[in-house]
């Protein structure tokens, strides 16, 4: 079995509510749906979602860097040869989601070749994952009634609340009206870099009775110094998402004292980098969550399949819900969550399949 193509298809579907954060707002999913085919039939799907605010990726520069560079690099080589074709994407710098899609879509052609879902070739512990839903920024009355209706319509009790604003102030009051709000929930906070160093200290000292699970990325990357000194400032752990986008620089965040846990994120590091990083974090002792790339259905599915079939990324919730604030999307049978979990689908490979009217509908190369 051999690569032929490689299909990269824009397409942008609305959302019905934008999210917003520190580091930018998504009101449309602009994605690429990156398809692998095989000589012998088999497709391979996955979902990659550009990030200029945090990749420097455009939904342009996706298209191109896979069908220039990366397809030319892949096509004749087995979807077996995963470490191959991984080594020949590095030759190119850069390009995260481009090259986690295809290594994905790899995995969904072998799971399908095998007759066996992805989920248990990657490492088969679990069928379901509980779901923590990301809250973005609004007023505080209006965040708190957004978790309200995660959790009255799809039961979900974890909430990652988007902070990082100025004057530190009203996302204070924001989490504070969460957590009287639901006192039993489990919450955590996301800067997304919008922070100083000293800002976030203050913010983390003025949110300390409210029983954070932890903090991700309150500053930049490049505040090397101060970020070490927050994390000797705060009693939760810090985690690392952006800042750690590959093996390296996860090294270098941990060793270097500027975190004490990592966002996994497989819209990022494929299947193949994610299983490292949680092997290097495991390693190393290090807790880490599966984040969310505010992923459409495609991409979540991936998460799950990902996050499911590990004990260390099953733990925690997982991000796993961005999708419901889309106004549509591409899978034939979309997923469901329940009683604030998301099952596993047990179809050979990821079991993604796309209703090709709404891609044709949503295409937007056509
Ligand atoms: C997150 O966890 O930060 C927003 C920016 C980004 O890179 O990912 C999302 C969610
Ligand atoms: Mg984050």
């Amino acid at each position: 079995m051999k690569i032929s193509r490689v299909e990269a298809v824009p397409f942008a579907i609305p959302y019905r509510k934008p999210l917003r954060f520190a580091s930018g707002s998504v009101s449309d999913a602009e994605h690429v749906l990156v398809r692998v085919h095989t000589d012998d039939g088999l497709v391979g799907t996955a979902e990659a979602p550009p990030r200029p605010f945090t990749y420097g990726e455009t939904q342009e520069s996706i298209v191109a860097i896979v069908t220039t560079v990366f397809a030319p690099q892949i096509v004749g080589l087995s979807p077996l040869d995963r470490e191959q074709v991984r080594v020949r994407l590095d030759r190119t710098v850069g390009n995260p989601t481009a090259k986690a899609a295809i290594d994905m879509a790899l995995w969904d052609i072998v799971g399908q070749a095998l007759g066996v879902p992805v989920t248990d070739l990657l490492g088969g512990f679990g069928d379901r994952m509980r779901v923590a839903h990301m809250v973005g920024f609004a007023e505080p009355a209006e965040m708190v009634a957004e978790a309200g209706r995660m959790q009255e319509q799809y039961g979900i009790a974890t909430f990652k609340v988007k902070v990082g604003r100025r004057p530190i102030g009203l996302d204070v009051a924001a989490c504070r009206a969460l957590r009287e709000a639901m006192p039993e929930a489990e919450i955590y906070i996301d800067g997304n870099r919008g922070w100083t160093p000293v800002e976030s200290a203050r913010a983390l000292r003025a949110l300390a009775d409210l029983d954070l699970q932890f903090a991700e990325e309150l500053c930049p990357a490049d505040d090397v110094l101060g970020r070490r000194w927050l994390v000797t400032q705060s009693s939760v752990p810090i985690f690392a998402d952006e800042s750690a986008p590959t093996a390296g620089d996860v090294t270098r965040e941990l060793l270097g004292g500027s975190a004490t846990g990592i966002s996994i994120k497989t819209a990022r590091t494929g299947f193949t980098g994610s299983h490292r990083i949680l092997a290097q974090c495991e390693g190393l002792g290090v807790e880490v969550v599966l984040g969310n790339q505010i992923d459409g259905q495609i991409g979540s599915l991936c998460s799950l399949a990902f996050g499911a079939a590990f004990e260390g990324t099953s733990r925690r919730a997982g991000e796993l819900s961005n999708f419901l604030d889309m106004s549509d999307d591409l899978l034939a049978e979309p997923l469901e969550i329940r009683n604030g979990t998301v099952r596993v689908r047990q179809a050979p490979g990821l079991g993604i399949e796309i209703d090709e009217d709404k891609l044709r509908h949503y295409r937007t190369d056509a």
